[in-house]
């Protein structure tokens, strides 16, 4: 452990890393007795319904939070930081080891397909992306890291209450889940940076350029606090949230299956031909930089300067293919090697300007709403909200990624009261996440589920989980009935 004395002195980011090094920021382990009574109804209820299907207890389980993004959306792959917090619903796993190499799955929830492979025959299918997709992501990230040791097997049973497709991370939760689980099964003592970095990865093998910030939370939240994630070297620094206020979410059930679709990865190059085209512009080797955050690094700009750079560079009209190939001087077979994915090689236009300058913005409000938590000052709450609000807007006008359900209920949470509101994770239609002042919580929900809810029978019957205050959650845990170091 690092002395108190020295953790004063040093950046919260050297701690983090320190730490690390030293090997013992892993994933806590938690007795059984260490649960809330409603935590441990709901382990008893799973252990019930493994027992039914392997016919023995799990001897462990793993268990990774939800989370919902405070600020700073789609900007993670453009390596820009982003303020999370995890959420109290999780997914978890429970587990029993076998003696040989095969991982059987099953889902408490029976809409679910149960799924068996071998270890050393995974197959990710991209095209058809399931519920277990995730869990095998998981496993071929602790594949990928084991070097030369042979993964046992594992009869697992998953149960998860993060609302599905809603922005609020429930697929990574069960990326990072898988993780965990086949990591402890097989003794790894990875610390939660690495854990994070390794299922950033390997939940790209189902198609998606995410960036980061669902796995990092995931495994570096702390409960009753928001961080501020930084990429490159990745790091969690503490938020300390304004008191008198909370965080309310509300899923507009709109729901967006990102690896169905392409819309994320279609943004994800259109940052990074923006990224390109700005650098080429700029006489910088555009091909060895793909990020708008390596731009500015190179430029030695602040963001402020790096709006300007977009105002001056681009153009507000769509850019054709045929236009950006040759002004990065490229044939449209080398463009898709160098920056296009496969699920976007018939997109036609890109919209540089207006996702840049989402991005920029985006990344300067993430400053400054960390800046006002650390230094809170009279109003600081109605400038939080503020900075929500315009995030929301950008995301909305600039990025695109909103859609016409959400835009209603964020102007619906507005109207009960919120002082700020805006969607929260990729968009296109799940959550929003509203600043709400405490003493008018209980008005809030009210006006919400009256004006949202009820006024939709499909949207009546979903109110408990689509609607709720939600505090900060603990990171990533195992669960065990003994205890040990
Ligand atoms: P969700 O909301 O879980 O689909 C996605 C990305 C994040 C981030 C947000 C937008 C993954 C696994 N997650 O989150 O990295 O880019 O969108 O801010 O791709």
């Amino acid at each position: 452990m690092l002395s108190k004395l020295i953790r004063r002195m040093l950046p919260n980011s050297w701690i983090e890393r320190m730490s690390d090094k030293s090997g013992r920021d892993r994933p806590p382990v938690k007795d059984f007795s260490k649960l809330d009574e409603n935590q441990k109804i709901r382990y008893q209820e799973l252990s019930t319904s493994f027992k039914e299907k392997y016919g023995k207890l799990p001897q462990f389980f793993a268990s990774v939070p939800g989370r919902v993004n405070l600020i700073g959306e789609h900007i993670d792959y453009c390596g820009y930081s982003v303020l999370p917090m995890a959420v109290e619903q999780t997914i978890i796993i429970a587990a029993h080891m076998t003696n040989d190499d095969k991982i059987s799955l099953s889902n408490k929830d029976p809409e679910f397909e149960d799924h068996e492979c071998s270890i050393d025959n995974i197959t990710i299918d991209k095209s058809s992306v399931t519920w277990y997709t995730y869990f095998l992501c998981g496993l071929q990230g602790i594949k990928d890291n084991a070097e030369d040791k042979k993964l046992r097997g594992l009869q697992c049973m998953v149960d998860g209450n993060i609302p599905r497709c809603a922005g609020l991370s429930s697929s990574s939760a069960l990326v990072c889940c898988s993780s965990l689980a086949v990591a402890y099964s097989n003794g790894f003592k990875f610390s939660k940076i690495k854990l994070a970095e390794m299922c950033a990865s390997s939940e790209r093998y189902c198609g998606t350029e995410g960036g980061g910030m669902d796995q990092s939370i995931a495994f570096m939240a702390e409960s009753g606090q928001a961080k501020l994630i930084s990429f490159n070297p990745l790091t969690a620094v503490p938020v300390q949230l304004p008191p008198g206020v909370v965080f309310v979410v509300s899923n507009s059930c709109v729901k967006m299956h990102k690896a169905a679709t392409c819309h994320y990865n279609v943004r994800v190059v259109e940052c990074r031909l923006a990224a390109q085209v700005i650098a080429k512009k700029k006489n910088l080797d555009w091909q060895s930089l793909r990020k708008l955050s390596e731009i500015q690094e190179a430029l030695k700009y602040d963001v402020k300067e790096m709006l300007t750079c977009v105002k001056e560079l681009l153009h507000s009209e769509p850019y054709t293919k045929e236009e950006i190939c040759s002004l990065l001087e490229v044939s449209s077979q080398e463009l898709a090697e160098t920056s296009l994915s496969a699920n976007t090689l018939h997109v036609e236009q890109f919209k540089l300007y207006d996702r840049a300058t989402h991005v920029y913005g985006e990344a300067s409000r993430v400053l400054e709403f960390k800046a006002i938590c650390d230094m809170p000052s009279e109003d600081a709450c109605q400038r939080l909200g503020q900075l929500m609000n315009e995030s929301h807007t950008s995301c909305s006008k600039l990025y695109e990624c909103s859609c016409e359900e959400l835009d209603k209920l964020v102007e619906i949470c507005l109207k009960s009261g919120a002082l700020g509101s805006r969607l929260t994770g990729a968009g296109w239609g799940g959550c929003a996440v509203s600043l709400v002042p405490q003493e008018i919580v209980e008005s809030f929900l009210e006006k919400v589920k009256t004006e949202h809810y009820l006024t939709n029978p499909e949207r009546a019957n979903k109110v408990t989980e689509s609607l709720f205050a939600s505090r900060p959650g603990g990171c990533a845990f195992i669960c065990k009935k003994i205890k040990e170091q």
